[in-house]
């Protein structure tokens, strides 16, 4: 039968590409049901997200700082896209790999698949909150993308039974010819699938012999599969995510602010709402997937180093007293002029509420926040109860907050930009030292200490497009959470004196404040420039000393080149 020359004739209908593919489909069959495993499980743990997540977390260590910033400033919100396609690009081409090794031996195959899945499972075991569960769907995946490749590969060679196809079938019939490299050469000639030695007991009806087509309907088959069980995981992640409602509780009287001022984006376009509505909020952490974390088990357990731990669920929560808070929330990562800065109106628990009860003792000079998969965020304990009011949040602008905030609870801290306070998804708060416990950026070189530095945006004009010089509004936001507020902005037209901006209403000083200057004259057709700076509410002006974001924000004035007409 399997005749040494039979291998040697058949070698040439199993091309490079034809391997490639098997290496592809094996490895989107074991992604596809991974996915489906995990979002009925835990998604997290899917392999992908995994991953994802760990090349996010490489992207934020110190020295990838400016391979991050790079791709913030290309893709501006896409950077996690940007991240998450190389991610599939590196999948891909070992897929291929895989496939490819595959053509010589499909064990050498497999272990390019152990290989590739060991990336994830090695994410996962070193991650902070590892369960040996965790693992399934990366084990499920292997298994499944092995047996795909081993499947493949035998359809391939003419050793393991093809899909049953109607029209091929049924013993009486003629086998049907299978393709082959060699034009009118049928396979027919290498192998019989009617020698009952060779027809396996499961299929007795499946043809036999290297098949391109049996790999290619079996690689339909599988791809579809996968792409129907991926497809069943999203949703059903998606579907998990929006299930939960909570009751919304109410302030307490008296601590719900005053309605907000005019908001001057009414009134001239272009500038930044006066209140970011939450489906525009900017989203910056860790995570490519959008955490589901359950508002009936969870929990918030305070500890450390304080004389009365502690845990309260999330109905003892609501029943504390509420306060809302309009606060500014900036990113460290935000390049001067960026877009990681938003406002918003929180509705949480004064954390001092907490702290009060806790009574962290003496020495204390770290609240390490943990979030529900173990990332922790350190906040300056002096900073966090030198009166400024941190928030124990539930709600955003009116709702509750969505899952990309942090539902069910995070922490909200004026002043502190986000990645030393504003933790979502929170689930712990240890009161510790820097020198006894670090933080997810701390261990990546970020600052310990970083208030948010003062700095005035331009959101209009634009510079992309060419601009009528004729009434030029300039307009944007400011802030200076840390220093007491916005005081003035002042704007500079082509390297001219510094003129005084009109602000919006005042809001609070940890709140940006809108502002816009109207260029007296018409602008000349040609290239111009505008810059603008605050002052803050120590009469402070906004340095104009350069500074990338890492290590504790940038710095430096945010000017904008445009072409008028
Ligand atoms: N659990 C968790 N909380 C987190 C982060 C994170 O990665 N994980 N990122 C922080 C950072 S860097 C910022 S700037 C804010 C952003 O909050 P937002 O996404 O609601 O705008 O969340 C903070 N909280
Ligand atoms: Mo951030």
């Amino acid at each position: 039968m399997a005749s040494p020359s039979r291998a040697r004739r058949a070698a040439p209908t199993r091309p490079r590409w034809l391997y490639a593919l098997i290496g592809l489909v094996s490895t989107l069959f074991g992604v596809g049901l991974a996915q489906l495993l995990a979002s009925l499980f835990k998604p997290s743990t899917s392999p992908v997200s995994a991953l994802g997540t760990w090349v996010v977390g490489v992207g934020t260590e110190g020295f990838m700082a400016p391979v991050k910033d790079w791709a913030i400033e290309q893709f501006g919100e896409n950077d996690k896209l940007f991240l998450q396609a190389n991610v599939a690009v590196g999948v891909l081409v070992l897929a291929l790999v895989a496939g490819l090794v595959a053509r010589r031996s499909w064990q050498a195959g497999a272990v390019v698949l152990v290989l590739m899945i060991a990336a994830p499972v090695l994410v996962l075991i070193t991650g902070p909150v590892f369960g040996v569960l965790d693992l399934v769907p990366s084990l499920v995946a292997l298994v499944a993308a092995v047996a795909a490749l081993w499947w493949l590969d035998g359809l391939a060679r003419g050793t393991a039974p093809a899909m049953s196809v109607p029209g091929r079938t049924g013993g009486s019939e003629k086998p049907r010819a299978v393709l082959s490299d060699t034009p009118g050469k049928d396979a027919r000639d290498t192998v019989s699938s009617d020698d009952p030695a060779t027809r396996p007991e499961r299929e007795p009806d499946a043809a036999r012999g290297p098949s391109r087509r049996g790999v290619l309907v079996a690689s339909a088959v599988l791809t579809a599969v996968a792409v129907v069980a991926g497809g069943a995981g999203r949703f059903i992640t998606a579907a998990k995510s929006k299930a939960q409602k909570i009751a919304l509780p109410q302030a307490a009287s008296g601590e719900v602010p005053a309605a907000l001022p005019a908001d001057l984006s009414k009134t001239y376009p272009g500038i930044s709402p006066l209140q970011v509505p939450n489906a525009d909020f900017y989203r910056v952490d860790t995570r490519l997937d959008v955490p589901v974390v359950d508002a009936d088990t969870w929990t918030l357990t305070i500890d450390g180093d304080v004389e009365n731990e502690f845990s309260i669920t999330f109905d003892e929560l609501l029943e504390m007293e509420f306060v809302e808070r309009d606060i500014t929330l900036t990113c460290v990562s935000n390049t001067v002029g960026g877009k990681y800065v938003g406002a918003a109106r929180w509705l949480g628990v004064p954390l001092q509420t907490l702290i009060d009860r806790a009574k962290p003792r003496d020495g204390v000079d770290q609240m390490l926040a943990t979030d529900f998969d173990g990332m922790t965020i350190g906040t300056p304990y002096d900073l966090l109860t030198d009166g400024r009011e941190a928030l124990l949040c539930v709600g955003m602008n009116g709702e509750q907050l969505p899952r990309e905030h942090g539902f069910p609870v995070r922490v909200v801290i004026p002043g502190l930009y986000g990645f030393i306070s504003a933790t979502k998804w929170v689930t712990r708060l240890t009161f510790t030292t820097y020198k006894d416990r670090e933080s997810y950026w701390t261990e990546r070189d970020w600052d310990t200490r970083a208030p948010i530095k003062p700095s005035a945006r331009i959101d209009t004009p634009r510079s992309a497009q060419p601009i009528d010089g004729k009434e030029l509004l300039v307009g944007g936001v400011a802030w200076a959470q840390f220093d007491g507020g916005v005081n003035k902005v002042q704007v500079q037209l082509d390297g001219g004196p510094w003129t005084e901006a009109t602000l919006g209403g005042d809001v609070n000083a940890v709140y940006w404040r809108q502002w816009y200057f109207q260029v007296p004259d018409a602008l000349e057709p040609g290239s111009h420039s505008v810059s603008a700076r605050v002052v803050d509410g120590n009469g402070k002006v906004q340095t104009d000393v350069r500074a990338q974001p890492y290590p504790g924000g940038a710095s430096g004035i945010h000017t904008l080149l445009f072409r008028v007409e």
